[in-house]
């Protein structure tokens, strides 16, 4: 038992730090550098660079800290069979997913593109999740990983806001999770949705999860250290 107090709103959120996760959702270079599915889709993907130093800040205290992290990484088998046809062919993008691009296949696995960017690349024994949806819970073994190590409380961080990030918590909180956004750790292609996303999150008295941010985050579990 390591209890610790997170600065969150709508309100601070008491969790055990034996029990919690961080998840870095889909910070990949198919999302944040050019030539990726992003970009495809007409996104200016610059926009995605302000949450990895956040990311980069969370990984770090959560390393410190021993806790669990989990990144996660969007993507599909190379021959697209977990692809469902109405995600491929969805909408109008330059390049659709399969298709060869500068950093290989779109958002295909084993392609550089599918890669986590240099700079929150995991560390050896960290867990890696390969998820074909939006999710990481939909077609994953993340339950059961989350089992595995008794979780019962997921910090979550990474891109986009409104789209793999939400879709995460509103799965983790379907299933009983405490979910906590790091709101400076998310980035979306449009800030308004990034904005609205984590209101979305924590209205209600936190309708399906907190938010909090990743300096708040590092300074709870190191708290938490110093009483251990
Ligand atoms: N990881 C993730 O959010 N996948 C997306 O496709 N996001 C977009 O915003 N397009």
């Amino acid at each position: 038992m390591n209890k610790v107090q997170l600065a969150a709103d709508p309100a601070p959120l008491i969790f055990d730090r034996d029990r919690a996760a961080l998840i870095v959702i889909d910070m990949q270079r198919d999302f944040l550098e050019p030539g990726g599915f992003g970009e495809t889709l007409g996104n200016d993907v610059s926009l995605l660079q302000a949450a990895v130093g956040p990311c980069g800040r969370a990984l770090e205290a959560a390393r410190a800290s021993g806790m669990l992290v989990i990144h996660t990484r969007e993507g599909h088998r190379p021959d697209l069979s977990d692809a469902p046809p109405a995600k491929i062919q969805r909408g109008v993008p330059s390049r659709r997913i399969g298709d060869p691009g500068p950093m290989g296949r779109i958002l295909v696995r084993g392609e550089p593109g599918h890669d986590i960017v240099a700079e929150l690349a995991p560390l050896a024994g960290e867990v890696v999740l390969d998820k074909p949806g939006k999710g990481a819970f939909h077609q994953t073994d993340l339950a059961q990983i989350l089992g595995n190590n008794g979780i019962d409380t997921l910090i979550v961080c990474g891109v986009t806001t409104e789209v793999c990030v939400h879709t995460t918590i509103r799965e983790g909180n379907d299933r009983g999770y405490r979910c906590v956004a790091l709101g400076d750790a998310c980035a979306s292609y449009f800030p308004e949705f990034h904005r609205v996303g984590l209101e979305m999150i924590k209205a209600q008295g936190g309708i399906f999860g907190w938010v909090s941010d990743a300096a708040s985050f590092a300074n709870a579990i190191t708290a938490g250290e110093q009483a251990a």
